[in-house]
């Protein structure tokens, strides 16, 4: 298998399944419709829908049910990307290599555009297409809003935020990252168990995973925030030191944070032993997110 032919397949499947929904979407206004068609498709590594599909088929679940789940949880990070982009929040005016929508758009419309992500998220979660078991489609809905709310992703936006104020220290700032990025991608990785309706075991170790590689993901945030180039991440390098925010590498140093990076990717790792070859693709996306560039 080789993953970034994999993750690009994976990236056009959701895009386009993405495209149609929110066409057909019900609203009024074709620019709220063209502004949530702008913040989520087109561009984007798509990376948490290719952790449900990926996750749900090593444990068995139905592939259509996985993409709606998949559909949902990219929803949900389109619409904290396009909030955090906001002036209010980071105030950045590219991200994925073009201006954000609240350039392209104006800043009312990317609010609503956010809103209305967010709220579809939930409605694909509460669709029989999801999964006919009226219970798994509620704990799906109960664990994604319990991983992006007060207590995960919008918690920890808030931590953030305070952050710029107040000094942390490095668990202050594992602690934030965890809820602010790393709960996302917790429930990607936990989405296919649940979906799967699988053993508690085996909900353990896929949320296991999904804690170390979220962890490990910020810190290569961290890494490519001080040293990669515009280009390759379509956002300006640089950011987190100009707001004068606490990152991995103020702490333990650029070799440090490579090496906390390297740690985590190997915990991450080892969460998949017991299924063999069948989780190569969650192997593999351990190793890449401590080699991305972008
Ligand atoms: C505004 C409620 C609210 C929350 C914002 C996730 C988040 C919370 C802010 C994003 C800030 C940021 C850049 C965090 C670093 C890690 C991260 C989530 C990067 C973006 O994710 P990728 O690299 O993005 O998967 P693409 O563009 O590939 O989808």
């Amino acid at each position: 298998m080789i993953l970034k032919d994999e993750l690009a397949k994976c990236a056009t499947h959701v895009d386009n399944a993405l495209e149609a929904l929110l066409r057909g979407a019900v609203t009024p206004s074709k620019q709220l419709c063209d502004a949530m068609l702008y913040g989520t498709i087109g561009s984007g590594k798509k990376l948490r829908p290719w952790l449900v599909l990926e996750s749900s088929r090593l444990l068995g679940a139905e592939r259509e049910n996985a993409l709606q789940c998949a559909m949902a949880v990219e929803c949900v990070h389109a619409y904290s990307l396009i909030h955090d982009d906001l002036p209010a929040m980071d105030d950045d005016d590219m991200r994925r290599g073009k201006p954000t929508t609240h350039i392209k758009f104006d800043e009312a419309t990317a609010i609503l555009a956010g809103d209305s992500l967010l709220t579809l998220a939930f409605e694909l979660l509460s669709s029989d297409k999801t999964h006919k078991d009226a219970h798994i489609r509620t704990s799906l809905i109960t664990a994604l809003a319990r991983a992006a709310g007060g207590a995960g992703m919008v918690g920890g936006q808030m931590l953030d935020i305070s952050a710029s104020s107040e000094s942390f220290d490095l668990q202050k700032t594992i602690d934030m990252q965890g809820l602010k990025t790393g709960k996302l991608i917790e429930f990607s990785c936990a989405a296919g168990s649940i979906l799967a309706n699988s053993s508690p075991e085996d909900t353990a170790r896929l949320t296991q995973y999904g804690h170390a590689i979220g962890l490990a993901f910020q810190v290569t945030d961290d890494l490519l925030d001080a040293e990669g180039c515009e280009e390759q991440t379509g956002k300006r390098a640089g950011k987190d030191k100009d707001k004068g925010k606490s990152t991995y590498i103020d702490f333990l140093g650029v070799e440090g944070a490579r090496d906390k990076a390297k740690n985590l990717i190997e915990d991450a790792k080892s969460c998949l032993e017991p299924y063999g070859e069948e989780a190569e693709g969650l192997r593999q996306t351990a190793d890449y997110i401590l080699t991305r560039n972008n």
